[in-house]
């Protein structure tokens, strides 16, 4: 077993052959049902056993139990989304830099404690994979087969990303800012996984350089040292150990921006189901979401009063409100909000209903303060991305 304090120190760690170190790891493996695929609970390093959609690279997702303790996911069941099988196993912290090149007039290369020495920033933010609830999309598509647990909320520590690119002076005629971190493909013909933002998104001053997650260092498997934080974006953006920044004079053409990650250019974001989109254009903010998370799917339940609790978020406006109803959306009624952490953050939400015996069906929707709201029916898009329909839970009341 590595120790998580290797970790922390930045020290190599044994996820070389992640096949091979797992294989010393699972010491708890469960076979849990979902869809007709069967995933085991595998613990990595610096992780408690999470749900393993494959070991290389390590894709994990977090049992969705975890979102019923909090608003805040902890580190080590937070999930886990690689692209490319190449990832880390040794970094030196101090040997570490971050390149800020391209179209600016000092490029700079920062340590972590350049970095830290600069005035810093935090923000309590969802991350959030663009494919999360993949897997209950019908038709079905191609790609992981998630259910509802590639999302996590987590507090970041770091470094506003403005302030760095102010350092190294953006110079005029700069359009888009690039991301690309330490890993790589196996393969030299697989593009390298990278990034962009429009200048102006990443000096809003709310896109961070992040080498700090809930008052630790970030997992290693969620970028240590350094990641980006795109507050209200999809996980796509957040570039894991990252360690060049380049600024450019043209739109970024790489292939996981111009081909990868997008969505139908309309309103929905959405095609009819099976149907392929005139015009795609990349991915962005989240769309508005909340889930029951102390109930499971066909449970059995007490009649009469059942207590709700729950989890909402949405792109960066907060949120206003969350309903609960158990006829079907023709009557809903108002939950109460929990603490707010900010307006990228997880709301959590707890309400009561009363059911007499029998079946019932429970359905949430959340609001935004900028008035987005959950459609009733699925929506759906070619590659399984932005899920947001009201979720349902049946439950069984006696
Ligand atoms: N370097 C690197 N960063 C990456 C990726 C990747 O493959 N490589 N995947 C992205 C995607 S698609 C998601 S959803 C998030 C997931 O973040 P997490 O693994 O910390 O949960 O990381 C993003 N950053
Ligand atoms: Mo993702």
């Amino acid at each position: 077993m590595i120790d998580r304090r290797d970790l922390l120190r930045g020290m190599a760690i044994g996820l070389g052959g992640v096949g091979l170190s797992a294989r010393a790891l699972h010491a708890e493996e469960v076979m849990l049902p979902f869809g007709n695929g069967e995933r085991p609970l595998v613990a990595f390093p610096g992780k408690r056993p999470l749900l393993q959609m494959t070991a290389r690279p390590p894709q994990l997702e977090t049992p969705f139990s975890v979102f019923d303790h909090g608003a805040i996911t902890p580190n080590d069941a937070f999930f886990v989304r690689y692209h490319l099988a190449d990832i880390p196993t040794r970094i030196d912290a101090d040997a570490f830099r971050l390149a800020v090149t391209g179209h600016v007039e000092r490029p700079l290369s920062l340590s972590l404690a350049d970095l830290k020495g600069m005035p810093g920033a935090e923000v309590v933010a969802v991350n959030q994979c663009s494919g999360n609830s993949r897997g209950f999309f019908e038709p079905r598509m191609a790609g992981g087969q998630l259910a509802n647990g590639a999302m996590g909320c987590a507090r970041f520590t770091g470094v506003p990303l403005k302030a760095v690119l102010d350092k190294a002076g953006v110079k005029g005629g700069a359009v888009q800012v690039a991301f690309e971190g330490l890993d790589g493909p196996v393969l030299p013909e697989t593009p390298d996984f990278a990034k962009a933002l429009t200048l102006d998104h990443a000096r809003d001053g709310e896109v961070m350089l992040a080498w700090g997650m809930n008052g630790e260092d970030l997992p290693w498997l969620n970028g240590f040292p350094l990641r980006l934080v795109v507050p209200g974006y999809y996980g796509t953006y957040w570039v894991k150990h990252l360690n060049a920044v380049s600024v450019l004079d043209k739109p970024f053409e790489g292939f996981w921006m111009k081909s990868a990650y997008r969505i139908p250019d309309n309103e929905c974001a959405c095609t009819e189901p099976g149907k392929a989109a005139d015009k795609t254009v990349p991915i962005g903010r989240f769309n508005v979401r909340s889930f029951v998370t102390n109930l499971t799917d066909g449970q059995e339940v007490k009649a009469d009063k059942l207590p709700l609790r729950g989890i909402a978020f949405d792109g960066g406006s907060g949120i206003r409100a969350v309903e609960v109803s158990t006829d079907d959306g023709k009557s809903w009624t108002g939950a109460t909000l929990g603490q707010d952490l900010g307006r990228y953050a997880f709301r959590t939400w707890t309400s009561e209903v009363a059911l007499a015996p029998g079946a019932h069906v429970l359905r949430v929707r959340a609001t935004g303060n900028d008035g987005g709201t959950q459609p009733m029916e699925p929506r759906w898009n070619p590659a399984g991305y932005m899920r947001n329909v009201v979720e349902t839970t049946r439950v069984r009341a006696a």
